[in-house]
């Protein structure tokens, strides 16, 4: 139910746990995630209901993309310092 206390922490705990880029959930953002970008590569029909492709589309617009893959990247490298 939306609007909740109870969704409002499931969230927090949601974004603790998360790490942008790391789409399988190990801690690590690695080329096991990039293969999994890989494998959703200009998928058009991502959506909350799978998940926006198992976190490949990272920015939500249905797509994954190049725009997806520039952000990837980019928590790659962050991921290595
Ligand atoms: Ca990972
Ligand atoms: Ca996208």
């Amino acid at each position: 139910m939306v609007g909740t206390g109870t969704d409002a922490v499931d969230w927090i705990q949601w974004e603790w746990k998360y790490t942008p880029g790391d789409f399988n959930g190990d801690g690590n953002v690695d080329i096991v995630d990039g293969s999994i970008l890989l494998g959703h590569w200009l998928e058009v029909d991502c959506q909350a209901d799978n998940d926006w492709c198992a976190g490949s589309d990272i920015n939500c617009l249905s797509q994954v993309n190049l725009v997806d893959f520039a952000s990837f990247t980019q928590y790659w490298l962050l991921s290595m310092f």
